[in-house]
């Protein structure tokens, strides 16, 4: 049976804010309101949104937790350090595996991504303390894999009950000798989302791995790409484009990384920043410390990505470089340009909504600008001001309780070490001629004139607002999909990227382009009807009768 609902492709954004808002106790409202933002896209002057604040409880977040930032996020893609978690069971399942960050095994033989390490705590260990049995894994793990790395992730109950995992690790590491052991005190309950867990992953690892091994790299250009999870194989598609054009990636933080990227990653002579929300702060703390600047990238899009690799290559300038780079693009454009026209012709004037962690959401943009089809609706779920309004807010953000939890390491030159890259004048000249270092103007500024951002958005305003706005396509992640796809929306992944990707550079953008072809323009989800829909009416006798 064809569906005869109508599709309704006006709508007003005060009224759907409104429309959000109405079910919310008084106070709640007034909350979410400041986190519902109707676009004004002027030019340099964002409206001032709320963001990184508690979820008030009750409210069923997409947020994911401070020891998922930590453990998953940012650690979880490098695949030579046994990362053992201390805590309940429950808490390792679920970081194990599930965000398909994908390694390139290597020839060493060091790969432990596919082990689930835990201390596996129980009641009395809650009870009588857990260090005992944190030293003790420690020391099977490195009985039976002699790693060069080990890191401690705490869990929820590890802070409660006052374990020093600090003091445990920093006795291992002595004890070992040749085995760098270090913890994370990435409770789940320490900050407001996995934003907090990305700081303490960062400021761990910048602390304890980066600037360990000071042998020379090879290579002529050489950068590292901050901020890239290699999620679907992303990593090994932008990894295939700068090899082609002669740039060596001396270290992703962290996707497809190994301990010894990390710790050589003050051996590049820049720093490329993919997503800004997970690691802004290290790519400031390698400049301060060592001298290498940073620019913000972005190779989600083929536009896009074109347009990073010519931003590297004028940052190093030689003309060999510059020219090598637009041969790239020459070479990658035309098979892109051909699957663009063809989809175009299916996808134009669609609509799309995005909330994603805290890059994606804006990221995304470009591929969907490059299909023709329209962001009506965007947010993150853990993104700061400036992920929403650029770089610039950074001095105004507001310290509260939560944000003074996370520690900020202050960070000097390396006497040794600290060389700068390009001198003030060279830096000015680039400036001079229009190039951008440490630049991020966010989310709005991209987003239409009346489109709504939404920070934080929950399971209920998600449900509303695809009731109100009937986007052609849905993205989020797993705790949104089947819910939207009950509502007869498509539903991508933008985090796992179901079972497809990579989406990021050339071929990645084919790979969207098809894929989104394919679900905004199958029906499939359309005639879906829940049998209670179909028949409101249920009878039934008793079995006795
Ligand atoms: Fe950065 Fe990420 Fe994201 Fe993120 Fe993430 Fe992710 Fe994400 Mo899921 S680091 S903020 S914590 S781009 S896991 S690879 S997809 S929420 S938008």
């Amino acid at each position: 049976m064809a569906t005869t609902k109508k599709k309704m492709v006006q709508w007003d954004p005060a009224h759907v804010k409104a429309e959000l808002l109405a079910k919310y106790p008084t106070k709640v409202a007034r909350k979410r309101s400041k986190q519902i933002m109707i676009n004004e896209a002027l030019e340099n002057e964002t409206p001032e949104i709320t963001a990184n604040v508690r979820t008030t409880p009750g409210i069923i977040t997409m947020r994911g937790c401070t020891y998922a930032g930590c453990k998953g996020v940012i650690m979880g893609p490098t695949r030579d350090i046994v990362n053992i978690v201390h805590g309940p069971i429950g808490c390792s399942f679920y970081a194990w595996l599930t965000r398909r960050n994908q390694t390139d095994a290597g020839t060493d033989g060091e790969n432990y991504m596919n082990y689930c390490f835990s201390t596996d705590m129980q009641d009395s260990d809650i009870i009588f303390g857990g260090e005992k049995k944190l030293a003790q894994a420690i020391q099977e793990a490195y009985d039976l894999f002699h790693p060069r790395s080990i890191a401690v992730f705490a869990t929820c109950p590890v802070g409660l009950i006052g374990d020093d995992i600090h003091t445990v690790t920093k006795k291992m590491k002595e004890k070992f000798g040749d085995c760098n052991v270090y913890a994370f005190s990435c409770e789940g309950y320490k900050g407001v989302s996995q934003s907090a867990g990305h700081h303490i992953a960062n400021n761990q690892v910048f602390r304890h791995i980066v600037g360990e091994n000071d042998e020379e790299k090879p290579g002529k250009y050489k950068i590292n790409l901050l901020g890239e999870y290699n999620i679907g194989g992303d990593g090994f598609e932008i990894d295939r484009i700068f090899k082609k054009c002669g740039i060596t990636n001396i270290a992703t933080f962290s996707g497809n990384s190994t301990y010894d990227q990390f710790a050589s990653a003050h051996k590049a002579d820049l720093n490329a920043v993919m997503c800004h929300r997970s690691i802004n702060y290290v790519a400031d703390m390698l400049e301060t410390k060592y001298g290498i600047p940073w620019i913000k990238v972005n190779f989600i899009g083929a536009d896009a990505t074109a347009k990073s690799l010519r931003k590297i290559a004028q940052y190093f300038g030689d003309q060999e470089f510059i020219d090598q780079v637009e041969a790239v693009i020459a070479e990658e454009m035309p098979k892109v340009l051909e699957a663009r026209a063809d989809v175009r012709t299916r996808t134009e004037g669609k609509t799309a909504m995005m909330f994603v962690g805290g890059s994606r959401a804006h990221h995304y943009k470009e591929l969907f600008n490059e299909m023709g089809m329209k962001v009506i609706s965007a947010g993150y779920e853990f993104g700061h001001r400036d992920d929403y309004e650029g770089r610039q807010v950074i001095p105004d953000l507001k310290v509260d309780a939560d944000s003074r939890n996370i520690e900020e390491l202050v960070v000097e030159q390396d006497e040794k070490r600290f060389n700068p890259r390009k001198s003030a004048q060279e830096i000015k000249a680039l400036e001079d001629a229009g190039y951008e270092f440490k630049k991020y103007d966010g989310m709005a500024p991209d987003m239409d004139k009346d489109t709504l951002i939404i920070d934080d958005l929950n399971q209920y305003e998600a449900e509303k607002m695809v009731e109100l706005m009937k986007p052609d396509i849905f993205c989020a992640g797993i705790k949104e999909k089947y819910s939207i796809q009950k509502l007869g929306v498509p539903m991508k992944q933008l985090h796992s990227y179901d079972s497809g990707g990579p989406y990021a550079g050339f071929e990645g953008a084919i790979n969207f382009y098809h894929e989104i072809d394919r679900l905004v323009n199958s029906k499939v989800w359309s005639y879906m009807k829940a049998p209670w829909q179909n028949n409101p009416q249920l009878s039934a006798s008793y079995g006795c009768e």
